[in-house]
């Protein structure tokens, strides 16, 4: 049996991967979880207790982080400050929990000879043109517009250096954007589902036309557990499953899957710097590593979610009103 260390696993993705790990293999998980706005308990509740455990601390905790990587076979690096907006509004925490904690979680998968799972995002490329159909490759080169961008593409390029220079086993994944449970209701498919609950309207940025790559949370995290089972080290694999849609699409669905007119909502401040568009080409995951989505059908997946947040609303007010109120202060 494997023993995984995931950092970050308290979060929207990590907690999906240590349910999805949990369910699908039989390693077992230890998570380091600075348990900050983002990460909550209650989304591990009810794991096996011998076959996981929550540790409360920070990954730029060098003793903490070398003592549990010494006690894990293999380590999925997770924990980042992951919301852009905020990263406009204090860098500081970014530069701290991006940058220096990965430099903390190398020097400990260096020092005892163990695995490494980065996870990282397309946004480390900055953005594609609309309307076009150029899409990113693992060859796309580096150039991230906002402090969060920055502040990833610099944890890879730490990881990179720390194969090359020192040996340590390591692989990248850099992944289009996730949807599904348990994201936080400042991310925006979370955030205007929870708004249409709530009778207030979803809020585009600017036009509206800015486009993602979805993907749905479980299929992102099966591709981790590929990659870690059987990329080569060294190697940066983009996650995505060709689910490009602008922004205006996505809340037009949920209008239509939550029983709206498509035109109800507003448009709101653009975000400073925001990037226009972001495409995936997963070409190397799916033929190298044999990979497949499960959620082809993106209105099917979003469904699920919406139905999440109907049916899990005591997890989700707790954050609503203080969330709304920062995006309320910046016309948003
Ligand atoms: P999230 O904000 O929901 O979760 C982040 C988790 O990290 C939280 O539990 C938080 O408490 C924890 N954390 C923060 N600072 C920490 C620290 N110093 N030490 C230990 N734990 C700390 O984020 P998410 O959306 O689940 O993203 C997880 C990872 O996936 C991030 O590395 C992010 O860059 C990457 N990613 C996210 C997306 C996406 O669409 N959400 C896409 C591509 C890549
Ligand atoms: O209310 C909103 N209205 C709106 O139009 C919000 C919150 C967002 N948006 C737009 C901005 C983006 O174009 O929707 C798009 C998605 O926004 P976010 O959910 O903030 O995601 P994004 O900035 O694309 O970054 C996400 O994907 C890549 C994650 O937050 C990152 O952690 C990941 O690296």
């Amino acid at each position: 049996m494997t023993s995984l260390l995931v950092t970050g696993g308290a979060g929207f993705i990590g907690s999906n991967f240590v349910h999805w790990a949990l369910q699908h293999t039989d390693a077992s998980v230890v998570v380091l979880d600075a348990l900050t706005y983002a990460g909550n308990p209650a989304n591990l509740a009810g794991l096996p207790r011998e076959r996981f455990e929550l540790v409360a601390g920070s990954v730029t905790t060098p003793g903490l982080v070398n003592e549990l990587v010494e006690a894990a076979d293999a380590v999925v690096h997770f924990a980042a400050e992951s919301h852009n907006d905020n990263s406009l509004e204090g860098p500081g925490a970014f530069i701290d929990t991006n940058i220096l904690g990965t430099y903390h979680v190398l020097q400990a998968v260096r020092q005892f000879g163990r695995r490494l799972h980065h996870i990282s995002t397309d946004e480390v490329y900055g953005e594609l043109a609309l309307g076009t159909a150029e899409r990113f490759t693992p060859e796309s080169p580096y150039d991230p517009s906002s402090p969060y961008s920055a502040s990833k593409a610099a944890s890879d390029h730490l990881v990179r250096a720390w194969v090359r220079s020192f040996g340590v086993e390591a692989t990248i994944s850099n992944s289009s954007n996730n949807y599904g449970p348990r994201q936080h209701v400042e991310k925006f498919i979370p955030r205007q589902i929870t708004n249409l609950i709530d009778g207030i309207r979803p809020k585009l940025y600017g036009t509206g036309e800015n486009v993602r790559d979805w993907i749905h949370v479980d299929d992102h995290n099966a591709a981790v557990w590929e990659i870690l089972q059987k990329g080569r080290s060294g190697e940066t694999y983009l996650i995505g499953a060709d689910g490009e849609r602008s922004n205006k699409e996505v809340v037009e669905l949920i209008l239509q899957l939550m029983g709206h007119g498509a035109d109800w909502y507003d448009h709101v401040n653009d975000r400073p710097g925001h990037d226009l568009r972001y495409a995936i080409d997963a070409t190397k995951l799916r033929e190298e590593l044999g990979w497949e989505p499960r959620y082809t059908v993106f209105s099917e997946g979003l469904e699920d979610t919406i139905t999440w947040y109907e049916d899990n609303e005591a997890w989700w007010r707790p954050m609503k009103a203080a969330t709304e109120e920062r995006y309320a202060a910046r016309g948003q």
